[in-house]
């Protein structure tokens, strides 16, 4: 059957209010830019016709300015899952103008599939490849494709020159069964291939395709600074350490990195460090870092959802594609992410925070308890299935203001039972075995800024000789200071005792 070219205004005029929209790609990497910025011009014409037009939305991750940005600012979407971090979107959702639902990213593919999201009535899929047999190559983000493809009544691709054709091969789609039919996922090793290297669908459900020639809108990363370079030589260092203890075997484990600036500059510290050798990564991301450790053979293989590198990174990877072609697979976030597999592998996991407590529960999504940030992400089906799971973050945020160690998070994330490291500029406190009390005297001796030290300690000879020394009048002391004066230094406790 042969494929149909249309534009993107075309494309976009198959999208009906009320339609839910699954679009491929993940963090940036792979989302398509051109019909979503049509979808969002057809939102503005029928809002000025005084039509409704919203749509529901499944991504695999965060995406691009052009799409959701584009669908934000055009204010056409009703519902969002399951990871962003767009301006202008996460302003609607912490306004409770879009009904936001943060996920785990690896149950997102089979919540949509148990019927517990609603119908996908449209796939929008970046492409670099497509065929008249319904063959469709991804380009550099897998997310939920696979799935969003199978279930959707229509499907809309992008086919993206930006991207070489000769990514097919690169990509590992599997998508398991459901229960009670479900097997094992037979990846035993990092680098084993379960799955095929295209999505193969109904090709009579292509009802077209749009050409485009645009990069990923990914983002440069900020630069390591003299605390991010800092944090990475502690996450490094305690690697070693458990390297010459045994604790981690001789023959070291597969790494899982989360997203965001620290997470570039903890990677690229890893490959400074003498004492950790060459490793492979099992992870969500691939981020510029991991490429620069490619490069310097410091990482062997990467698998991951997505190579969300920068545009003149990718460039040098295209370039020198016969080097980068072996070193890595891309795969569903529903594989990438597997609870299963992650364990079976051994992942050391290493995830960023926002705030964590005392008492080691981790807050990764919410400042100050109410605004959401990004979203969970990938970071809970890393953490709690992990080999061991670390944490890293600033000790202070806002020039000192804010701690980042506090009585009590004001949004659990990850709590105390599957937190078990947890490092800042400061130092390392390692919370494997120890109960909260002596959790907490290694967090504030170890992690804690010097500024709140001794406001720390002091909140736990607040309470009396209990399991959990927490006060439940002053656990949100230091967040509530920081919301009447600005400043979590000014805390008194005994404005929030009595
Ligand atoms: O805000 O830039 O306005 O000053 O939070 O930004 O320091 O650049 O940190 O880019 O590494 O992101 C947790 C958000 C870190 C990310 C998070 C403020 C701080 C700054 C942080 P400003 P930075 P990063 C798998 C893993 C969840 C998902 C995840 C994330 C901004 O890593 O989204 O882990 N993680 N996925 O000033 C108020 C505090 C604060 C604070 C920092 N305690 N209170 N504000 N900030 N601490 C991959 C995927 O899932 C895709």
């Amino acid at each position: 059957m042969a494929l149909r070219y249309i534009t993107a205004e075309e494309a976009a005029s198959f999208v009906n209010h009320g339609d839910n929209i699954g679009f491929s790609g993940f963090t940036p990497a792979g989302s398509p830019k051109a019909v979503p910025t049509a979808i969002a011009e057809r939102a503005k014409a029928e809002h000025e016709k005084g039509n409704s037009f919203k749509i529901g939305m499944f991504t695999g991750a965060s995406t691009g300015d052009s799409l959701d940005g584009a669908l934000a600012r055009a204010n056409a979407i009703a519902f969002r899952t399951p990871y962003q971090s767009n301006r202008d979107l996460k302003a609607l959702l912490n306004s409770g103008d879009i009904n936001y639902f943060d996920m785990h990213l690896s149950q997102l593919a089979q919540e949509l599939r148990y019927g517990f999201l609603g119908k996908v009535n449209i796939a929008i899929i970046e492409a670099c490849d497509v065929n008249e047999r319904g063959e469709i190559v991804p380009t550099t983000g897998v997310g939920i494709s696979p799935t969003i493809a199978r279930l959707a009544d229509k499907i809309i691709v992008e086919l993206n020159h930006k991207h070489t054709k000769a990514l097919r091969g690169v990509h590992d789609l599997y998508e398991p069964k459901d229960p009670p039919y479900r097997r094992e996922i037979p990846i035993f090793n990092v680098d084993d291939r379960c799955g095929t290297e295209f999505i193969k669908v109904d090709p009579s459900k292509i009802i077209g395709v749009v050409e485009t020639n645009r990069p990923d809108e990914v983002g440069g990363f900020a630069a390591v600074d003299s605390i991010t370079a800092k944090i990475g030589e502690n996450v490094a260092n305690f690697l070693a350490s458990q390297i010459r203890s045994g604790e981690i075997p001789k023959e070291f484990l597969p790494i899982q990195s989360g997203v965001g600036n620290i997470a570039n500059a903890v990677l690229a510290s890893l490959g400074t460090n003498p004492d950790i050798p060459p490793f492979k990564m099992y992870t969500e991301v691939i981020q510029d870092s991991v490429i620069d450790l490619m490069k310097n053979g410091n990482v062997t293989f990467a698998s991951g959802c997505s190579l969300t590198i920068s545009p003149s990174v990718l460039e040098e990877v295209y370039n020198n594609f016969d080097f980068f072609r072996n070193k890595f697979i891309l795969r569903p976030q529903e594989i990438s992410n597997n609870p299963e597999v992650i364990r079976r592998l051994g992942l050391i996991t290493i995830n960023t925070a926002l705030e964590a407590d005392v008492f080691g529960n981790v807050n990764s999504t919410h400042v100050l308890g109410k605004q959401m940030m990004n979203g969970l992400g990938g970071s809970g089906d890393f953490t709690r299935n992990s080999f061991f799971s670390i944490f890293t973050c600033p000790s202070v945020a806002k020039g000192g203001k804010i701690s980042a160690i506090v009585p009590m998070v004001s949004h659990v994330d990850h709590s105390e039972h599957s937190v078990k490291v947890i490092i800042t500029e400061q130092g390392i406190a390692d919370l494997r075995g120890k109960s909260p009390v002596q959790r907490a005297q290694t967090i504030i001796e170890n992690c804690v800024h010097p500024s709140y030290k001794e406001m720390l300690w002091d909140y736990i000879k607040l309470a009396d000789k209990v399991h959990t020394p927490q006060t439940l009048s002053a656990c949100f002391g230091m967040h509530v200071q920081f919301a009447k004066t600005g400043d979590m230094r000014e805390t008194q406790w005994a404005d929030y005792i009595g």
